[in-house]
């Protein structure tokens, strides 16, 4: 009866330890294969100018990196999609589909950027399952790669613009399905992204 005691109390030792396991990373994307106006959705309004293309002399993973150059107006606006339910529907070019990401175990998304020390912001947005845009800001202010871990809860619903279609409830709805970048600071200049993943931190 001791052994068994034991044999149970060892059990329920491994069960606790195996379920507080933190879950391993999802990789998302990680910008690999073609990138152009077919593979990203991409645009800016008329007065600013925007590419895309692979960035192969920087990259974290695999053998190329999502670069972009810009410039970008005072008044403008530009933006860099990737994911399902675009007007490019080549954009849906994850490592995974949104459907077979277990979201709840997450609680934070991680994206490698190559900064440029410009103390701009880049906005990062997240598209939720009923189109409703909710918005985190990345500063700026570090040169060459940087995870930026990006809580969850720290998202916000944009207040300034949500597509006609959004169902604008404040609640973030999963699966994501597709996420995006806006630089916001006003001049020229080129980013890296890399390695959208979905992370779970303390
Ligand atoms: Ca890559």
């Amino acid at each position: 009866m001791k052994q068994f005691s034991y044999l149970l109390l060892g059990g329920v030792t491994l069960l606790a330890l195996a379920c507080s396991q933190p879950p391993e990373d999802v990789l998302v994307d990680s910008f690999e294969g073609m990138i152009n106006s077919e593979t990203v959705d991409f645009g800016s309004s008329e007065n600013s100018s925007l590419s895309v293309s692979a960035g192969k002399e920087q990259k974290i993973c695999g053998q190329q990196s999502l670069k972009i150059e810009y410039e970008l107006k005072p008044s403008g606006y530009m933006w860099i999609a990737r994911g399902y339910g675009l007007d490019v529907g080549g954009a849906g070019k994850w490592e995974v589909q949104p459907q077979d990401i277990a979201w709840k175990k997450y609680n934070a998304i991680s994206v490698q950027v190559y900064g440029s020390n410009s103390s701009g912001v880049i906005a990062f947005d997240l598209k939720d399952k009923g189109g409703e845009l909710w918005r985190f800001i990345i500063d700026d202010d570090f040169s060459g790669w940087k995870e930026v871990v990006c809580p969850l809860k720290e998202f916000f619903p944009r207040g300034d613009w949500q597509p006609d279609t959004a169902e604008r409830n404040e609640k973030l709805d999963f699966p994501v399905l597709s996420f995006q970048f806006e630089p916001r600071l006003p001049g020229k200049g080129t980013y890296y992204f890399d390695c959208v993943k979905l992370t779970y931190i303390k």
